[in-house]
């Protein structure tokens, strides 16, 4: 089963519509660009091996707040504090990682077509039974703008956090 956790964009969501295994989500770029009619803003399943999965975007009931490595654990606590699953999701920062903080477990699978990596091509998870990072090279891959330290920095400062540790 296949899981897209927003921020798809017409082009991609009209490929992934003409097969019939992809879940997708709304992302916040979604919303705007107003391709969000009939896509839920989050999905719940259950993963052999981790359980209870709430995919979403950002955080459950909100496409846009931002949790990067660094992010405080009282923070992220605090975003998630209404959702009972573990969470796998994607937003603006397009860097995988695997953060456990309280009783979550906080997994970001990265980005397909706009990674902010230390290496190209499209990175994403295989979920069940553990977490694990992937990446596929593919044709039209571009080196990454970005590395995970640098858009750290950038979306802990966008959230007004300044420089978390
Ligand atoms: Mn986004």
């Amino acid at each position: 089963m296949i899981v897209v956790c927003g921020d798809i964009g017409p082009s991609a969501l009209a490929v992934l519509r003409s097969r019939p295994d992809p879940h997708c989500i709304r992302g916040n770029a979604d919303r705007e660009d107003r391709i969000d009619a009939d896509l839920p803003p989050s999905l719940g399943f259950v993963v052999d091996g981790l359980g209870a999965v709430r995919f979403c975007h950002a955080v459950p009931g909100d496409d846009e707040s931002i949790i990067t490595r660094r992010t405080p654990p009282g923070i992220v606590a605090a975003l998630l504090a209404d959702t009972a699953e573990h969470v796998v999701r994607y937003d603006h920062t397009h860097v995988q990682y695997d953060r456990r903080v309280g009783e979550h477990r906080v997994v970001n699978c990265g980005s397909v077509g706009l990674p902010y990596e230390a290496e190209p091509g499209a990175h994403w998870v295989m979920l069940g039974p553990d977490v694990d990072f992937r990446r596929t090279i593919y044709t039209a891959a571009s080196l990454p703008e970005a590395t995970p330290d640098e858009a750290a920095e950038h979306f802990e400062r966008l959230a007004g956090r300044g420089t978390a540790p």
